[in-house]
C-alpha cells in the first residue's frame, strides 16, 4: 500500500475473474463508486484480472501482501485456508451473518489463518449449476468427466462422475476438444467466455450460494486510519446490498440460455429434494474428512441455529 497523504491510501487490487464479465459485475460497481467519490479516503489501483495473475494464486497474493485487495472466491484459495469454500453452504445471507455476529467470527478466522480482512461477500443469490453435453435422466454422472473446482468435486464424485479441476480460463478449450462432458459454473456468466457454443444442457435446480469475497491484506488493513476502514466497510455493505440484483440477473441468464438452445434437465419433487440434500451433505462430509477442525468451526458459524 502506498500512502499518498495521511488522508488517502492506494490499494493495489486484483480480480480472479475477467473484468467486464458477470461475476465481478457488482465488484466493479463498488470500484466505480469509490473512484467517482471525490471525497474518498481510498484510491484503488486496479491491476487486472486473470491475465495479470493466475486465479488460484490470488488468495496467496493478498495473504502475503503482494497485493492489498483481491476479488476472489473461497474455492480458489483452499490451500491458504482449508475448507474456506464452506462459505458456499451458508444458511444465512451476508446481512444475516452480520446481524448475528457470525460475520465477525468469519473475519477472525480469515485473519488468523490467512492474514486477510474479509471485507465483503458478493454473488450471494447467484447459484451453482452443472452443465452437460450428454443427457442424464437421474442424478448420476457415471462415465462422465466434469470440469470442477473444489465447489463441485464432492458432489460430482458422489454422483459417479470423474472430476477434473481447471481454472475458468481453460473451460472453453476443454469443451471444444471434448476432454470434458460438462462443467460446474454459476447460473451467471457462461456467455462471457463463449461456453454456450459447447453447452447442450443445464441441470436444475441450482445448488449452494455462490460466494466471491473482497479480501484486504491484514497489514494493509491495520495500517489504514479508522476513517478509511469505516469508509471501506460502508462501501462493502453497499456492495452486499447489490446482491439483491441477482434475482433479476438470474432470470435474464436463464432466458438467454434457453434462447441459445440450452435445454434444462430438471429434477422435480422428491428427486429435487434428494439432489439438494445430497449436494450439502456430501460437501460437509468431505470438508469434515479433509479438514475436521476448520469444517467444524465453519459449520458452527454458517449452519447452526
Ligand atoms: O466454477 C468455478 O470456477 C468456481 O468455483 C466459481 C466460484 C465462484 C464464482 C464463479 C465460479
Amino acid at each position: 500500500m502506498s500512502q499518498a497523504s495521511a488522508e488517502t491510501a492506494t490499494l493495489r487490487t486484483v480480480s480472479a475473474f475477467t473484468p467486464g464479465t458477470a461475476i465481478p459485475h457488482t465488484f466493479e460497481m463498488f470500484l466505480e463508486e469509490i473512484e467517482n467519490d471525490t471525497e474518498a479516503p481510498i484510491d484503488i489501483d486496479f491491476i487486472g484480472g486473470p491475465e495479470t495473475m493466475p486465479p488460484f494464486q490470488v488468495g496467496n497474493a493478498v495473504s502475503n501482501g503482494v497485493v492489498d485487495m483481491a476479488f476472489v472466491t473461497s474455492a480458489f484459495y483452499t490451500s491458504s485456508l482449508p475448507a474456506a469454500h464452506a462459505l458456499n453452504l451458508t444458511r444465512y445471507s451476508p446481512e444475516e451473518l452480520r446481524e448475528t455476529g457470525r460475520f465477525e467470527q468469519l473475519q477472525e478466522m480469515w485473519r488468523e489463518q490467512m492474514n486477510v480482512h474479509y471485507l465483503a461477500y458478493t454473488n450471494y443469490g447467484n447459484r451453482y449449476h452443472l452443465y452437460l453435453n450428454e443427457p442424464i435422466s437421474s442424478p448420476e454422472l457415471n462415465g462422465l468427466r466434469m470440469r470442477i473446482t473444489p465447489v463441485y468435486r464432492a458432489f460430482v464424485e458422489e454422483m459417479g462422475g470423474e472430476a477434473a479441476q481447471t481454472p475458468p480460463g481453460e473451460v472453453y478449450t476443454a469443451l471444444e476438444r471434448g476432454t470434458v462432458d460438462g462443467y460446474g459454473w454459476p447460473i451467471q456468466g457462461i456467455f462471457d467466455l463463449g461456453w454456450q457454443e459447447h453447452t447442450r444442457y443445464r441441470v436444475d435446480p441450482g445448488f449452494y450460494h455462490v460466494e466471491v469475497g473482497v479480501l484486504v491484506n491484514q497489514d494493509t488493513w491495520d495500517n489504514l486510519t479508522d476513517e478509511q476502514r469505516n469508509y471501506l466497510t460502508e462501501k462493502a455493505i453497499w456492495l452486499e446490498e447489490q446482491n439483491a440484483l441477482n434475482e433479476e440477473i438470474n432470470a435474464e441468464e436463464e432466458r438467454r440460455q434457453a434462447e441459445a438452445g440450452i435445454e434444462t434437465i430438471e429434477f422435480e419433487g422428491e428427486e429435487r429434494e434428494r439432489y439438494l440434500e445430497m449436494a450439502y451433505r456430501v460437501q460437509w462430509e468431505r470438508l469434515a474428512e479433509e479438514h475436521a477442525g476448520n469444517a467444524e468451526r465453519l459449520r458452527e458459524i454458517l449452519d447452526s441455529e
